[in-house]
């Protein structure tokens, strides 16, 4: 990486407004809320100013201020060479992906639509009436117009994007459809901390997260930004996940390398994205579309290979390419139903209701938020849950509750011994353990029901 002087103050004055600095504004009259930020504006500044801070080798802290662009320059430094995802939805990008919904490839829309006409009745019904919709990263709101028809006295409709664009003509399309639902456009990356406070009230708070979205974060991070949703529906909430589902690995490559190009152009985008709003200089000619499925990983990758040996200058930065060196670009995980419930039950979502269309390509699933429950309690809890569910239901005094609580611990962790004086081998069945722990309790006094003949702690 070399700093680029020239470059570097061609990028201070082409500084754009981007999306993500845009503030993220909640406006609860229906009006968009869209401001340009009063810095980053480009004003001239001096070399002086330029160096301050810097030095030869290493760019200024203020080159990178952008966050985009030192997270772009960050990426783009790493072995395997990356771009940050969400940048290939700018108005442009919108625009091809909404294209690539409509090719022959891309069944994974076509699939999600075909789920919401054939079960939304039983949909909206989950849904339940009076609530408020939120959807992180709306779009065009095209699929939520159904829902929002079908559903029950909905109170208000807040779609949010990182696109501008995007929200104005959602709004536009929603307001056409239904003129009274109140609108709250959020101009905000959803992946971030945003305001969901000041959302105007309702019977409960729906969450709508179509399109398999959530696929495209890693599953420690898609566990991370279901929490947040979870924090966003509060008590009662619910969420309605659009998730696509393993499949063969050659239609999920035709799917992400559609036979019209269009995907290829979305892709390359970005590149050209980078050199509008960022000053690079990438040579989009000199780069190709690729769509590799993962197997162990269950996703399929899209990356941007370079067809040549070649430098390209980004933030004060150069950056070799060699033939056929790859950009990943973006990752698209494909789940069992299983696996998402699992995955959601760790982000307080209770799973309740699965839709699938006849070929099983795609899943809406139905959460509800889980009630909270007090941080280092789980443990315990689940052991009394445990301790009734295997005594058939029958209760305990607290004090057999804990010392069977304990047993559950040390057999976690191995250190539950069976025999007198533990003298026996480890003890690995959970039947085991509650037995032991019932008995420790009896030895203390507490309240236990008699053992049964033929021992065992029923
Ligand atoms: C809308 C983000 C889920 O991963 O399937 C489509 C984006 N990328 N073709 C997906 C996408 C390439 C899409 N998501």
């Amino acid at each position: 990486m070399q700093p680029a002087g020239v470059a570097r103050r061609l990028l201070r004055h082409a500084a754009q407004p981007l999306a993500a600095q845009l503030p993220k504004l909640l406006s609860a009259g229906g009006a968009l809320a869209v401001q340009r930020p009063a810095a980053g504006e480009g004003h001239p500044v001096s070399d002086e100013e330029l160096v301050r801070g810097g030095t030869a080798s290493a760019p200024a802290v203020e080159f990178l201020e952008h966050p985009d662009l030192a997270e772009i320059v960050g990426d783009l430094s790493r072995p395997q060479k990356r771009l940050p995802t969400r940048l290939l939805y700018d108005e442009r990008g919108s625009h091809l992906f909404e294209r690539i919904c409509e090719t022959r490839d891309y069944y994974v829309t076509r699939a999600e639509l075909e789920i919401l006409s054939r079960d939304l009745d039983d949909i909206a019904g989950f849904a339940g009436a009076g609530a408020g919709v939120i959807e992180p990263g709306a779009g065009c709101g095209c699929k939520t117009r159904e829902l929002l028809s079908a559903l029950e006295d909905p109170r208000w409709y807040a779609p949010l994007d990182i696109d501008p664009s995007v929200l104005w003509r959602c709004r536009e399309a929603i307001r056409q459809a239904l003129p009274h639902l109140p609108l709250v456009p959020v101009c905000a990356d959803f992946t971030q901390p945003w305001c969901h406070a000041g959302l105007p009230v309702a019977e409960r708070r729906l969450l709508f997260f179509p399109g398999s979205t959530v696929g495209n974060f890693e599953p420690v991070q898609a566990q991370r930004l279901l929490g947040r949703f979870r924090d966003a529906a509060g008590p009662g909430g619910r969420l309605i996940l659009g998730v696509d589902l393993r499949k063969n690995a050659a239609t999920l490559r035709r799917a992400y390398d559609d036979g019209e190009g269009i995907t290829a152009s979305f892709n390359l985008n970005l590149l050209a994205r980078l050199n509008r709003e960022h000053g690079a200089d990438f040579d989009t000619a000199a780069f190709e579309h690729l769509a590799v499925y993962d197997k162990a990983l269950h996703r399929i990758e899209m990356h941007l290979r370079s067809r040549r040996d070649q430098w390209v200058r980004i933030g004060g930065c150069r950056f070799h390419f060699a033939a056929g060196e790859t950009i990943h670009t973006e990752s698209s995980h494909k789940y069992l139903p299983g696996g998402m419930v699992a995955l959601a039950a760790a982000a307080g979502w209770q799973a309740q209701k699965l839709w699938m269309d006849p070929q099983r390509r795609f899943a809406l699933m139905g959460f509800e938020a889980a009630p909270r429950k007090q941080p280092n309690t789980e443990v315990k809890e689940d052991n009394m849950a445990a301790t009734k569910k295997s005594s058939g239901g029958r209760r305990y005094g607290k004090g057999a509750a804990r010392t069977v609580a304990s047993a559950m611990r040390r057999r976690k962790r191995g250190t539950l011994k069976s025999g007198p004086g533990g003298k026996g081998g480890t003890v690995r069945s959970r039947k085991q353990a509650i037995a032991i722990g019932l008995s420790e309790a009896r030895r203390k006094g507490a309240k236990v029901p008699p053992k049964k003949a033929g021992g065992g702690s029923k």
